[in-house]
């Protein structure tokens, strides 16, 4: 049986504390691992049982440099992951006609699956194959593989759920500043979030310890911006309840009382910045006590929030799904960028940095950033940002007649028809395509539309690592080592692109074979005979990662070939930040990018990578005139006409948002149920008012409707909710067997969504204001 811990509280405000091993001295047992359920990726110690698999115990391992002994809750449920009721696949499945699956053996299925790859290609063309996922909350290196492995059949197109969260933030950070920007929580003297509640969902690290720091001293201040007292909001200085969807106007104001009470630093933004006086003047006509009303927050408490952010020495933001996933979300972005721009926190000590970067996952291009090369969607024709096509968009690229439509769809380490807005639209999107293939631990809800599954190894079996490196002034990555034996069968994603790679012909014994010698005799030998052999030949440019793996990977130590990869990444961020590097311990000159590889792969629980002066953040500001960007005449002129404010009407009384992190939600990451414990997970949140209005007590069930679904759900009556606003958790909805029949636990959110409510410039989708209305059942 697996005895987890059960003593960590979820969000009683009881910090889970790492968990001294209560006597039982069996060293040779723990191993270093990390969590894999939210960004913050905490380094953790892993008991393994005497079978060699169960995880005994769980508990944060203090010499991970960002996480420092730290978890919450829910990593000490792993084993739910690792060892639970999941549907495992382990070996590679092929669709029958009619729709069931049989097993065949790799060499079959690769060879299938790599025709079927390039009949798609040389009928239709690479760029048909669209590529989505490359991972989740904890693995990213399958994704570099992968990755290498599309663009090998000439793939173009990609997307992952980055694309219906980050894009809007993507585009006005490329904008203002060139680059992606993260908060110093630890060394702020305010921390402002919206639509964010890190008590739950994390994403700071350390988040609880930050939080309760900030709360418990009287010099900082905590601002937040959510309309359901959530616990982060409990601990807050200013709660700025704001009517559901209503963000717009009350980040407008914000920013008109910074213009028009004058607490702009305008001696820093003569210094620093362009497009003030274009901001001055838009902004010095708005209303705020009209802005203030329709948002439902009182003037006087955001007069009073206002000034405390001008006020501070440094503030750090994060802003999240509730505007994110909101009416306006892009403009919202940009709003809250220009709160804290015009009060002079960019670059500052405790403010807004650009940190260093592995692999820079939610940042703009160049090229996307110009009006007149930004690349599009091909049907749609919406605008990709950070190299993604949105979420959203996706089934309208498949289900047309369009000839540049989609045929044929890779997903790896991604739930697409579970995660992507309006899950019916998205299963006949999969439907209609030639090929999909899914590469997936488990049999998952997109994996049942597959014509391949492929089986991975779980992130407990392999090497593996995320790109969530967004710490400064010290950033951190970890690379984890396998902490349990694979059982037979599947295979880690290198492994699995390499073979279909080469099944297709596309990396040769020829490729590989000189290049395979040359890392033997040693690095610089194999340096220049990589870079010799990509100049004779550069299509295998495209392949660099999987040939990577292939040559220079067994001769990496403790087994890591699948960390080969790295190897490319970490000498391109020396190359852009050697003083970083230097400063990390890893020195200069030509071989710096080879010790900092070498320290990473014999660092199991991480370390610093580089560690940076306030400086750099400067260094990184990427924009034209090298000052940040003030102005963004689109999202200016939107605040001419926000449109009618969202809220209840006759026949949708209610704002749902579908998709609240719990103590007890984690994505689709885990697929048994058995895992929340806490009674209430599943449930509906209700405003009291609204219950008693409707005559529904706690626990009662109802039916949910909207546009585009229905379910019959139970309901948790909540007083810090806002009336008329309705709070659907996520990752719920996850379908198992169970003796014999196939059965849901909870309700799926994206049931409930439509696509086509989304954001105009971005794409993002408005998942956190779906108009719905209750019915008894
Ligand atoms: N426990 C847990 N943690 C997780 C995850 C998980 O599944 N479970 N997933 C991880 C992932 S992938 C992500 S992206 C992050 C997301 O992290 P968050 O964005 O913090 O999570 P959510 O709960 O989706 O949304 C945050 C808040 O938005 C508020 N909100 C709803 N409507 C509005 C609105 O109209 N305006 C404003 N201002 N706020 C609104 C909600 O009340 C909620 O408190 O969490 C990560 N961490
Ligand atoms: N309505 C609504 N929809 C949402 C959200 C919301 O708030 N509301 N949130 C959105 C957000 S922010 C996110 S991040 C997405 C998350 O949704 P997705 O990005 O689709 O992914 P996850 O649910 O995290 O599932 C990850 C998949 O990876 C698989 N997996 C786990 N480990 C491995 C591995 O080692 N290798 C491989 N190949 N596979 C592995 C898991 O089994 C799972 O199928 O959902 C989005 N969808
Ligand atoms: S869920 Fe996030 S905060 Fe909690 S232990 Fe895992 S990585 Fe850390
Ligand atoms: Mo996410």
């Amino acid at each position: 049986m697996t005895i987890l811990d059960e003593t960590a509280p979820d969000g009683t405000g009881i910090e889970p504390e790492p968990q001294p091993d209560a006597g039982t001295d069996r060293a040779s047992t723990w191993r270093t691992s990390a969590c894999i359920l939210c960004e913050c990726n905490c380094g953790v110690e892993i008991r393994i049982g005497t079978d060699g698999h169960t995880f005994e115990r769980v508990r944060g391992d203090k010499a991970h440099p960002a996480s420092r002994g730290y978890t919450c809750e829910k990593a000490l449920r792993l084993d739910h992951y690792q060892n639970g009721r999941g549907e495992r696949v382990l070996n590679p499945l092929r669709r029958r006609d009619d729709g069931t699956y049989e097993e065949v053996d790799w060499d079959t299925a690769v060879r299938e699956v790599a025709e079927r790859l390039a009949a798609v290609r040389d009928e239709y063309g690479g760029d048909k194959i669209v590529y989505y996922g490359g991972g989740g909350q904890g693995n990213h290196l399958g994704g570099a593989y992968g990755g290498a492995m599309h663009r090998g059949f000439g793939g173009r197109f990609r997307s992952s759920a980055i694309a219906q969260e980050k894009s809007g933030e993507v585009w006005v950070n490329g904008v203002m500043f060139g680059n992606a920007v993260r908060g110093e929580f630890d060394e702020c003297e305010v921390a402002f979030f919206v639509g964010k509640n890190p008590w739950m969902s994390h994403g700071v690290p350390r988040a609880r310890t930050t939080l309760k720091a900030i709360a418990n001293d009287d010099a900082r201040s905590m601002v937040v911006i959510d309309p359901r007292v959530t616990e982060t909001a409990e601990l807050a200085d200013f709660h700025l309840q704001v009517s559901p969807g209503r963000d717009a106007w009350l980040l407008s104001a914000m920013v008109a009382i910074v213009v028009q009470e004058g607490l702009s630093a305008t001696t820093w933004l003569a210094e620093h910045a362009s497009g003030f006086e274009a901001v001055v003047e838009r902004f010095s006509t708005i209303d705020i006590a009209a802005h203030c009303r329709i948002s439902g927050v009182d003037e006087d408490l955001v007069r009073r929030a206002t000034r405390r952010i001008a006020s501070a020495s440094s503030v750090a933001v994060f802003e999240d799904l509730g505007t994110q996933m909101n009416r306006h979300s892009t403009l919202v972005s940009y709003l809250e960028k220009l709160v804290w721009t015009l009060t002079g926190n960019f670059a500052n000590h405790g403010g807004q940095q650009i940190p260093s970067s592995m692999v820079p996952l939610v940042k703009a291009s160049t090229a996307e950033l110009d009006p007149d090369r930004a690349p599009r969607s091909p049907v749609a024709g919406e605008r990709i940002l950070g190299g993604l096509v949105p979420c959203n968009v996706i089934p309208e690229e498949i289900l047309t007649d369009h000839p540049d439509r989609y045929r044929a769809m890779i997903v790896e380490s991604g739930n697409p028809a579970h995660s992507i807005a309006d899950s019916a639209r998205m299963r006949e999107a999969l439907r209609a395509l030639d090929f999909v293939l899914v590469i997936d631990v488990f049999m998952t809800e997109t994996a049942r539309e597959a014509h391949y599954v492929l089986p991975a190894t779980t992130q407990f079996e392999k090497f593996e690592s995320t790109f969530f490196n967004f710490e400064f002034p010290k950033n951190v990555f970890q690379l984890r080592r396998p902490v349990v034996e694979a059982p037979a069968g599947p295979l880690g994603e290198p492994e699995i692109h390499a073979r279909i790679l080469e099944a297709a012909g596309l990396i040769t014994d020829d490729d590989v074979a000189p290049l395979r010698a040359a890392a033997e005799v040693g690095r610089t030998e194999f340096a220049e005979a990589f870079g010799a052999a990509l100049a004779a030949t550069p299509s295998l440019g495209v392949v660099a990662p999987v040939l990577l793996y292939r040559t220079l990977g067994p001769t990496l130590p403790h087994g890591a070939s699948a960390a080969a990869a790295l190897w490319a990444v970490t000498r391109r961020m020396t190359q852009m930040n050697p003083m970083g590097v230097q400063r990390a311990g890893f020195g200069d000159g030509p071989d710096a990018a080879d010790r900092l590889f070498d320290a990473i792969i014999d660092s199991p629980s991480g370390l610093v990578i580089t560690d940076d002066d306030h400086d750099a953040s400067w260094r990184r500001l990427a924009t034209p005139d090298g000052l940040v960007q003030l102005a963004m005449p689109e999202l200016l002129s939107e605040l001419d006409d926000l449109g009618v404010p969202p809220g209840p009407t006759e026949e949708w009384p209610f704002l749902l948002s579908a998709g609240e992190r719990r103590s007890f939600t984690a994505n689709t990451i885990f697929r048994d149920p058995a895992w929340r414990r806490r009674a209430g997970q599943h449930a509906l949140r209700i405003a009291t008012v609204d219950a008693e209005r409707l005559g529904v007590a706690d626990r009662d069930r109802v039916r949910i409707v909207t546009e585009r679904g229905e379910a019959t759900i139970e309901v948790a009556v909540d007083g810090g909710m806002h009336p008329g606003h309705l709070s659907l958790p996520n990752g719920t909805g996850t379908d198992r067997v169970h003796d014999g029949a196939r059965v849901i636990d909870g309700v799926a959110p994206n049931e409930l969504t439509g696509s086509f409510h989304r954001d105009r410039f971005a794409g993002t989708p408005w998942h956190k204001s779906v108009p719905a209305r209750l019915e008894p059942v």
